[in-house]
């Protein structure tokens, strides 16, 4: 027999056992209809003297990856998941999930509402909720401790992680894993075995006690851990609930801190950043290109950025040539290629066999020739215009055609390095962060020439380096740069108009920033923007407020953490704030006749954030950047804006677009050439529109 509920719901009956199966392409999702679907299914598995047993499974790839992250902006819609679940569980005949590719959320929590559970020996279980601003909403935090005690119970659902099949076993969450290609037979065989024995409702249960002071140590480790983040605690307050109320009281606060958090703000960011993670690598316009061959590739240069992203591509199982100027130069890339791998066995993530296997994976040249079958090139030499223009010449002499020619530049004009060559149109500007092989972010920066297919190779090479790529247009800084410099400039602002660059961290670090701008600077070396800064001087826009500080700090010979001292100083490597730069700012401020001021932590948050969103917003509108989303997605995966703001542009959308642009109006009367708002949110708030609508 077949009964199709809906197109969501199909339910067979096979020697006795019900199979209902959930087909709601792609992941499952659990929609209105497959919640009615359900129902309907269970109904007739409890009227139907014909079966004895149940299985629930997925379609395609996974079991079920949760309730659909759609729906969450819109009012609920009956049945409501803990009533599905509910009647699940009560079901008097033995109900068994059947689990391949994963369970997540509200799909983990289905099979928990179930009697038992089979696992693939390759699937994964998981309340990732608190990665979307909320937590298991359909009775997860109280079926799960009663299941694995509290303390694994808070681990889980605090931190979101995906548990593999051998560990799920471990700690009880599934009754049994299946031998390869067995998942059904297997659940259908233990639900039969069960029929008209008394069934495991986990409802039913009691929770094993923890230890007195384990709610309050976990408290404190997870509000740390959390970052400003609302849910992971507000996941634990549900866990401790089913260590203190009996299951029905539970459930009702685990629903109503789901209720609270999923209208919340941090969830409306993360949601965002949920979809924008996935729509990023779908550039409009190049849906019809198609990569380029991607076997072997190639850096040109073995220093701290050519070794980094050298190291990224072996990681990915990639044959790579370096090349460098001399034997010295060569040995000294190679050196630090495996220094960096030596990293990854030192934490334990790479044994000493698999490091060796990637260093076999490197071969090293001088000579430009033996790029002559190499797919993509990534030049990573001193950033110099007339350096580069000289390595491009030699790479199109030496490629074949076809072959990718990237440069990691940061701010210097790809067309011009583009235009060294014969074929511009195979040229593109791939910006890693450093360093290479853990920063998420990949800038894809596509000259006025390159071809479509050049630039999907980008993105190609981006997801096997399990890098989050963002298209950029060329201009300077890119997106990324562009943005910091501007939040920079807002910080020397500030410090010479009042505050000191500690306060000006710790409002950024408050914020939810991992470093304010002086750490940042006196970790990556303050000497480096100095150089930068003598270079572009005769350049500079006279009518352009300056700040001097920075120069002075550097004509002391102090370039921050790699000379000890910085903004900071550093003793034991603990920074303390470096009284005597506070004696530079005071004179500066003094010399150029500024009556310094207290400026708050609000204005310091304020002045910091709408640097970046009116920047970003400009990158928008000179279409630098194809979406806001784009721009959000360079600050999250490279400069550590928190995910749960969702990036700057979404937090200009939670903050409300006309409260910004009447806030950056109000700094603009002290500062009309910083502030000058962006054309770009002006025009969205005559229209009464949201960044989010560029988005869709
Ligand atoms: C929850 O369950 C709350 C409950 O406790 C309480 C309820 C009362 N909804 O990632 P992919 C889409 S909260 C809607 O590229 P993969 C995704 O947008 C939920 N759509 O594939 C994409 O669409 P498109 C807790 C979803 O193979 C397509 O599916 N669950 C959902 O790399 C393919 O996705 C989660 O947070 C969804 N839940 O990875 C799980 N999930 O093609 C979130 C995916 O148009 N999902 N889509 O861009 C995942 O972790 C991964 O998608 C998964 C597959 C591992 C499943």
């Amino acid at each position: 027999m077949t009964q199709d509920s809906g197109a969501a719901i199909k339910l067979t009956i096979e020697d006795g056992v019900a199979v209902i199966t959930v087909d709601n392409p792609p992941v499952n999702a659990i929609s209105q209809a497959v919640r009615q679907g359900l129902v309907d299914a269970i109904k007739t598995v409890a009227a139907d003297s014909s079966i004895q047993a149940a299985v629930i499974r997925g379609a395609g790839k996974v079991f079920i990856a949760g309730a659909d992250v759609r729906e969450f902006g819109k009012p609920p819609v009956e049945p409501f998941l803990p009533d599905v679940i509910a009647a699940i569980e009560a079901c008097d005949k033995p109900v068994c999930a059947a689990i391949h590719g994963v369970a997540l959320g509200g799909g983990f929590e289905i099979a928990l509402g179930c009697h038992f559970r089979v696992m693939d020996a390759k699937a994964r279980v998981g309340f990732p909720e608190v990665n979307l601003g909320l937590i298991p909403g359909a009775g997860g935090t109280q079926r799960l401790p009663r299941l694995c005690g509290v303390e694994k119970a808070a681990d889980l659902v605090t931190s979101g992680r995906q548990v593999a099949a051998k560990e799920a076993l471990e700690i009880g969450l599934v009754d049994a894993i299946a031998a390869d290609g067995d998942l059904l037979s297997a659940a259908k065989t233990l639900g039969l075995s069960k029929a008209g024995a008394p069934l495991p409702r986990i409802s039913e249960m009691t929770v094993p006690a923890a230890a007195a002071d384990f709610f309050t140590t976990e408290k404190t480790r997870v509000t740390r851990a959390a970052r400003g983040q609302h849910s992971p605690l507000r996941a634990l307050e549900a866990v401790e609930a089913a260590a203190t109320l009996p299951f029905a009281e539970g459930m009702k606060r685990e629903r109503a801190i789901f209720q609270e958090l999923r209208s919340s703000d941090q969830a409306k960011a993360l949601r965002h950043v949920f979809f924008a993670e996935r729509a990023v690598s779908k550039v409009p316009g190049l849906e019809d290109a198609k990569a380029r061959k991607l076997d072997t590739l190639a850096v040109i240069g073995g220093g701290t950025m050519g070794a980094g992203i050298a190291v990224a591509c072996l990681r990915a199982g990639y044959p790579v040539t370096m090349i460098e100027a001399d034997d010295a130069a060569l040995e000294r890339g190679r050196a630090n290629v495996d220094k960096n791998l030596e990293g990854f066995v030192s934490r334990g993530r790479l044994s000493n066999e698999a490091k060796a296997e990637h260093m076999a994976r490197l071969s090293g040249s001088l000579d430009y020739n033996a790029l002559k079958d190499t797919d993509l090139v990534i030049e990573a030499v001193f950033e110099d215009m007339g350096v580069k223009k000289i390595v491009f010449g030699k790479l199109d002499a030496a490629m074949k055609p076809g072959a990718v020619l990237a440069t990691n530049t940061s701010y210097l004009d790809i067309d011009e390095i583009a235009a060294a060559t014969k074929r511009p149109g195979d040229v593109i500007g791939l910006h890693f962060f450093s360093p290479a092989f853990v920063m998420r972010l990949l800038e894809i920066v596509r000259p006025a020439k390159t071809t479509d297919d050049v630039v999907v190779t980008g993105f190609a090479l981006a997801q096997k380096l399990g890098k989050v790529a963002v298209l950029s247009g060329v201009c300077d800084g890119f997106i990324g740069n562009r943005i910091l410099a501007k939040m920079r400039k807002q910080a020397d602002y500030m410090i010479e108009d009042g505050a000191l660059p500690w306060d000006v961290d710790k409002a950024v670090e408050a914020f939810g920033l991992p470093m304010g701008p002086f750490r940042v600077m006196d970790l990556a070396g303050l000497d480096i923007a100095w150089a930068q800064r003598k270079r572009t001087a005769a350049t500079r826009d006279p009518a352009e407020r300056y700040v001097d500080i920075a120069d002075k700090v550097c004509e002391e010979g102090w370039f921050g953490q790699k000379t000890g001292r910085g903004w900071y100083v550093y003793e034991a490597g603990k920074p303390s704030p470096n009284t005597d730069v506070e004696k530079i700012i005071l004179a500066e401020s003094a010399r150029k006749g500024i009556t310094r001021r207290a400026i708050d932590v609000q204005e310091i948050q304020n002045r910091i954030l709408y640097a970046m969103i009116n920047e970003g917003a400009r990158i928008v509108d000179e279409k630098i950047a194809a979406r806001p989303l784009d721009v959000d997605m360079v600050e999250i995966f490279g400069y550590g804006f928190p995910r749960w703001r969702g990036g700057p542009l979404c937090t200009a959308d939670i903050i409300g677009l006309p409260k910004v642009l009447d806030d950056i109006r109000a700094l603009e009367k002290a500062d009309p050439l910083f502030w000058k708002p962006s054309a770009l949110l002006e025009r969205l708030v005559a229209d009464g529109k949201t960044f989010s609508d560029l988005n869709q």
